[in-house]
Formats: structure tokens, sequence, C-alpha cells
């Protein structure tokens, strides 16, 4: 137990001496941290969105719906493996974020998909979406547009 909590001590100090980057939000209790995505063509089906979402409240929230005008619809999906194969699909209920805890949205792991996309998305473009959390509300945030192929946002490397 006094491991872990440690542990977690020194995560949290680490991420708080990060500076603050240009595009991080907040809405109430819930801190966004780099949201982005990857640069698609015109005829792209789909594209994701990746981003920290921190709780600093005393309070469980979760983020329950998305939605951007650069998109015809917003899902929240999870990654699993079937049979040796990744998949993905809805998270029907949405992403919990518990108090003082953090989810991440990533490559292979749980992320916004954005359903037939208004691209192209170029390089270092901002696509707004606007993210429903269950206690926080709406906050508009603009998505980052990395390389295509990034596996991490431009700049932030070395997280
Ligand atoms: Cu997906």
């Amino acid at each position: 137990m006094r491991r872990c909590f440690l542990r977690a001590a020194a995560a949290a100090a680490f991420v708080s001496a990060l500076p603050a980057a240009a595009h991080d939000y907040r809405a109430g209790d819930i801190a966004i941290g780099h949201p982005w995505t990857r640069a698609i063509g015109a005829a792209a089906p789909t594209a994701a969105g990746y981003m920290s979402l921190r709780n600093a409240g005393t309070e469980p929230d979760r983020l329950v719906g998305a939605s951007s005008p650069r998109a015809r619809s917003v899902e929240i999906h999870e990654m699993t493996m079937t049979d040796g194969v990744m998949r993905m699909r809805p998270l029907g209920a949405g992403i919990a974020i518990p108090p003082g805890g953090t989810a991440w949205l990533r490559p292979s792991g749980t992320h916004l998909m954005l359903i037939g996309p208004a691209g192209p998305f170029a390089r270092g473009e901002a696509v707004p979406v606007t993210l429903r959390f269950e206690r926080a509300g709406e906050v508009t945030i603009e998505l980052e547009v990395a390389a295509a192929g990034a596996r991490e946002a431009a700049g932030h490397g070395g997280h």
C-alpha cells in the first residue's frame, strides 16, 4: 500500500512540474491534456481523438458524449483483443474518471472516434470537439492534428 502511495505521489509531482501547454483545457474539475488527432485525407471514413482526462475533484465523473462540426458523429470507443485480433467497440456507458484519477485516450486504447470526418485534416490544424461530462458539463476543445501515423502528439514525445 505504502509503495503504491509513494509512486502515485511521485507521478503527481512529475506531472505538475511540466509546463502548461497551450492546448490544455478545463471543464469544472476535469483537466483535458494534449488533445490530438492524426492527419487524414478527404476520403477517410474515420479519425481518432486522443487526450488525457484528469479529475482534480472529489466526485467521480464520466465522459458521456462528444460532437464535432468536423464529423458526422463522434463515438467513444475502446479497443479489445478478440482471438488475437484488435477490434474496437462503442463504450455505451462512456469513460469513468475517478476522483484524483486520470483516464487516458491513446492509440491502441480508449479513444474518440470521429465518424464521417469532414477531411482533410492537415498537420498543425485544430479540429474542434465538444466533450460532454456527466458532472462537469460541456467544454469545446481543439484536437491538434499530428502527422499521419503519429503515435503521440507533436512535441510531446518525451511524456
Ligand atoms: Cu474507434
